[in-house]
């Protein structure tokens, strides 16, 4: 599966994954040993390679000729692409996509091999030792597509409502991969309307966005109680032939901030929501379409209407899936508690800001996505790491004005860069590693936002509050670990959250139990974070319960 719904009607879209491909181990005693294994999936889940960390080679062939393209959907976490032995595209980042273009390949057989390699070093500034894995493997499906000369990159659609009508302002990227200029026509329809360009030039191996509205008065907004989802289909015609097409989903829906609220279709939401890792004993991070989908039955049976993404870009399918069920999400960029030495790192930068290029374009759609994060719990209780900062948080600006933008921060009275974010959101554990009151911590640091930054005035999130529980351990004295501890330290984290009038939602660490790296074995048992409300296999604990009846006792709406 490539998404929940057909991309390309015109244009030919293969997918090479969904089948086994050869894997075999670059290190290690088990180099040259050659496996048949089921793609997309992680090494982690062969028997031979539930611990190895270092570099694996992917091998398949196609058949195919003239222009091709191939798209990475996720690859753990560096790639580097082979075609018939020749190096063709390499990438940094388990979590984001990347394509390349190959023009004119000869009409035949072809081999495709990934190397992915999972390894730490300077060379990976995000991928790091963590509270959270990072697997390897091709974690994500690839695609195959033969396309024209020009071609769609994409189409974003901005739905804006104004007098009692939606408006949509159209988008379309498109390139021309031939060396001379071209013209051709293009056309885009939504909802039975459309918008359409006649005898537009491109230049030769150039790039451009033609922009258009269309404006509607009988189409269903998109709420989180009733989706509605409409389709947007671009197609380019040269000589009245349809050479290409683009099909995207969105929703007519709109996201503000209207002083300490959050509106979705001016109306003040109340985020009900849980942190998710894609994480599953069985496949790793590259859980499949029915598990992700189960996630969600869960998570929607526990009463959340929210999701973050925590700490990096989702699967698109898993969006897609939050579309059609109106589950909101607050997606970030991939970074996890880096210190100022890590942000230090002369990769982090570049690293970090390129997977925002590279979420936004491709994720801009989702009417699901409400709010943009990053750089959960780094550095911004320093001056350079406010610089970075403002340059990642201006960078989404430029690529998403209808957006709210946020960052995770925990730094208790420390942060420096409250003044550059939308929505003030913070993680706080009073009750686990800390026995502070819930209420007066989260007053005394909600009143200190308030008074001593620039973060006055703004909407407040508290985006991580949890407890550790380990499945199936119990005890009459409730301590720490046991599930009983977990069932009240939540409860009391959630009523004093969720009455705070001017907070304005809650995200609970975390939705399962999930692999950290084993560097991070010292105070977490099993080397897992065990601060799921169900555990790694999706097993409920004493908590679900609780979050359920807590949940359920409150609205959608402030
Ligand atoms: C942090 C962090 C999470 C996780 C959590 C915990 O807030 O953002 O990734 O590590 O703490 O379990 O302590």
């Amino acid at each position: 599966m490539i998404r929940t719904f057909s991309v390309h009607n015109i244009r030919t879209q293969q997918e090479l994954t969904g089948r086994l491909w050869e894997f075999s181990p670059c290190q290690g005693e088990l180099v040259g040993k050659r496996y048949q294994v089921a793609t997309p999936s992680c090494w982690e889940s062969y028997p031979d390679f539930t611990g190895y960390r270092g570099e694996g080679i992917y091998k398949t062939t196609f058949h195919a000729g003239g222009n091709i393209r191939l798209e990475f959907k996720g690859v753990s976490h560096t790639a580097t692409v082979y075609l018939d032995g020749k190096e063709i595209v390499s990438h940094y980042n388990a979590y984001t996509i990347f394509s390349t273009v190959v023009k004119e390949v000869e009409e035949g057989n072809h081999v495709l091999e990934i190397k992915a390699d999972n390894r730490f070093s300077e060379a990976s500034a995000l991928h790091i030792p963590n509270d959270y894995m990072a697997y390897g493997g091709v974690s994500r499906p690839v695609v195959l597509e033969q396309i024209s000369n020009v071609y769609i990159q994409w189409i974003h659609v901005t739905p804006s409502y104004k007098d009692s009508s939606w408006n949509a302002k159209i988008e379309l990227k498109l390139e021309n991969i031939d060396e001379f200029a071209d013209t051709f026509d293009a056309r885009v329809k939504v909802a039975g309307k459309e918008v359409v360009w006649n005898a537009i030039k491109i230049d030769g191996q150039a790039e451009m966005v033609l922009e258009g509205e269309i404006n509607f008065t009988d189409v269903k907004t998109w709420t989180m109680e009733e989706p509605e989802l409409y389709y947007v289909t671009a197609t380019i015609e040269k000589d009245g032939d349809v050479i290409d097409d683009y099909i995207d989903r969105f929703g007519f829906r709109e996201v503000g901030i209207e002083g300490k609220n959050i509106l979705l279709n001016g109306r003040s939401i109340r985020l009900k929501g849980v942190c998710r890792h894609e994480d599953h004993p069985q496949f790793a991070c590259a859980l499949p379409y029915s598990a992700m989908a189960a996630d969600l039955d869960i998570i929607k049976h526990l009463g959340a209407n929210s999701v973050r993404t925590s700490h990096y870009p989702n699967d698109e399918i898993f969006l897609d899936l939050c579309d059609e069920q109106g589950i909101l999400i607050w997606e970030e960029n991939h970074a996890r508690g880096l210190s100022l030495e890590d942000m230090k790192n002369p990769n982090f930068e570049p690293q970090a800001e390129q997977v925002i290029r590279e979420m936004i374009p491709l994720h801009y759609n989702h009417p699901s996505i409400y709010i943009w994060g990053i750089l959960n719990e780094c550095a911004s209780d320093s001056e350079y790491g406010k610089e970075c900062y403002e340059k990642q948080l201006t960078l989404i600006k430029e690529l998403d004005t209808s957006r709210p933008h946020s960052f995770a921060s925990c730094k208790f009275k420390t942060d420096l860069c409250f003044g550059l974010p939308d929505v003030v959101s913070y993680n706080i554990y009073p009750l686990w590693y800390h026995d502070t009151k819930v209420e007066e911590y989260l007053d005394d640091l909600y009143q200190w936002v308030q008074n001593e930054t620039d973060g006055v005035g703004k909407p407040f999130l508290i985006t991580e509050i949890g407890a550790g529980g380990l499945y199936g351990y119990r005890n009459a004295y409730k301590s720490k670990w046991t599930e009983e501890y977990q069932a009240e330290a939540l409860e009391k984290q959630m009523t004093a959250v969720l009455n705070y009038a001017d907070c304005c939602g809650i995200y609970i660490w975390q939705f399962c139990d999930i692999r950290i790296s084993d560097e991070w074995f010292g105070g977490r048992p099993r080397t897992m974070n065990n601060k799921g409300i169900v555990d790694e296999y999706r097993r409920r604990k004493l908590s679900y319960d609780v979050v359920k009846q807590i949940f359920e006792s409150y609205g959608n709406y402030m």
